[in-house]
């Protein structure tokens, strides 16, 4: 017998459930007019993938219509999907990024 209660006790649950933050895919979206180039130069300064990955994921939302591209907590979700669619927007691109809960 567990010597912290006495016979006969009840122990009832004590250990909570741990609380993880909820994580947030970030997407892009193809289309029909962002250059193949451009949206792989945003893969590689925003999200941090090498040429060769975002070369490979590029194709993916081109042939697929869309991909994830990374998955973050909801605040670095949003900043990501801020910068790309204000750099798509700067270049006068009609470049998709949004996210969705996981
Ligand atoms: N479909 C575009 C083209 O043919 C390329 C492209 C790929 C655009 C991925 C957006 O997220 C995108 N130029």
């Amino acid at each position: 017998d567990d010597p912290r209660h006495g016979d006969g006790d009840v122990v009832l649950e004590t250990r909570t459930k741990t609380q993880r933050p909820p994580l947030y895919k970030v997407l892009i979206l193809n289309d029909d007019y962002t250059p193949m180039e451009f949206v792989v130069h945003v893969l590689e300064r925003f999200f941090g993938l090498t040429h060769a990955q975002a070369f490979e994921v590029m194709l993916t939302v081109h042939k697929k219509g869309v991909a994830v591209v990374g998955v973050f907590s909801f605040e670095v979700a949003e900043t990501k999907v801020a910068q790309v669619m204000d750099f798509a927007r700067r270049h006068q691109h009609p470049l998709q990024c949004t996210m969705e809960k996981e």
